[in-house]
């Protein structure tokens, strides 16, 4: 009998960023992290594993994909497969949910979706702190999209304990409001870029240092409910990540022109006494925090240089979960 499940998980941004692994085969960070999941951008992901199949397959949006992506969900599958001792192959179909034109697919969604969808299919019956821990290897950012709101993922020790743990639903005034700055492919890839910059930038030390302090900062901004104090931090922290890659040899950066016109739009409001904040993470894109209540006054002044379908409007999101097929 065929084991399927359709499972769906949402991106999330970190606002206290993951940037560097102490471990690179088992996902291990340099540091803990925390985020919040966004609810307008998710995977939908259904698997299926039949004793009928020869091997791998994975389709992504509709779409059959190549021999390195199919490799990739294959190496993924591997974890769950051997969790349940079978050698069962599988069918994989993910759909993005990522508005047009944004080009913000993202591989924690990803990860996240074919984790809880792995484990249902299979009836491993793994709690989400563990399941966390899987989605971890396939991205380290895929840890914290198992859980909706703000999700703290905690560097642990060993491979066991660097899970992800809920902080707060977010059920407040909160909002992103995401600036899709442009699509080109990176010429530093995420992986890539952490990896250099923790080998070669002197500015990397100070970096884990000071996001130690910062963990602990917002998490107490978050436990009282202090939207400014939350923002600060944000903005900081975002910033000293890509302060280190300056730092590192060769240098790169993941800054456009862009990105600066919608830093400044941003900080142009805050004079003006709207509270916003900006993050950028391995790309171009710039996400300003807000409160929800002021997001369409943000997106109206961001219209002023940015067209209508580069800018996104999200709340925070939920958790995974199961969705009938
Ligand atoms: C984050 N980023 O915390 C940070 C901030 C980018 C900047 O997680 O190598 O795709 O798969 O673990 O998770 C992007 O890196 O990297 C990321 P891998 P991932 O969201």
């Amino acid at each position: 009998m065929p084991k399927k499940a359709y499972v769906r998980a949402h991106t999330n941004i970190a606002l206290i960023k993951y940037w560097g692994k102490r471990d690179e085969t088992d996902f291990l960070p340099m540091n803990s992290s925390l985020s919040m999941t966004l609810d307008k951008l998710y995977t939908d992901t259904m698997v299926v594993f039949d004793e009928a199949l020869p091997k791998d397959s994975f389709y992504l949006n509709g779409e059959k994909q190549g021999e390195k992506e199919t490799q990739k969900i294959s190496n993924f599958l591997d974890l769950f497969r051997e969790e349940k001792n079978t050698a069962m192959r599988a069918r994989v179909e993910s759909i993005n949910h990522v508005p047009t034109a944004a080009g913000l697919a993202s591989s924690a969604s990803a990860f996240a979706a074919l984790a809880g969808a792995a484990n249902l299919a299979l009836g491993l019956d793994l709690d989400p702190q563990r399941l966390s821990t899987f989605a971890r290897r396939g991205s380290g950012s895929a840890t914290r999209s198992i859980y909706g709101g703000f999700v703290e993922w905690d560097m642990g020790t060993c491979s066991d304990d660097s899970f992800a743990v809920p902080v707060d639903d977010a059920g407040w005034d909160i909002g992103i409001v995401i600036v899709a700055v442009n699509q080109k492919a990176k010429e530093v890839s995420s992986r890539i870029g952490m990896k250099r910059t923790v080998e070669t930038s002197p500015f990397y030390p100070a970096w884990v240092e000071s996001a130690k302090r910062d963990i602990l900062d917002i998490k107490a901004a978050i436990a009282a409910k202090d939207f400014i104090r939350l923002g600060e931090i944000t903005e900081a922290n975002g910033m000293k990540m890509h302060g280190t890659m300056l730092g590192a040899e060769p240098p790169f950066s993941y800054w456009e022109p862009d990105s600066i016109v919608a830093i400044k739009t941003a900080q142009a409001l805050r004079k003006q006494g709207i509270a916003c904040y900006v993050t950028m993470d391995a790309g171009p894109n710039v996400k300003v925090l807000c409160r929800l209540s002021q997001a369409e006054t943000i997106k109206e002044a961001l219209l002023e240089h940015f067209t209508e379908d580069k800018l996104i409007i999200t709340k925070p999101g939920k958790g995974i979960r199961e969705l009938t097929a």
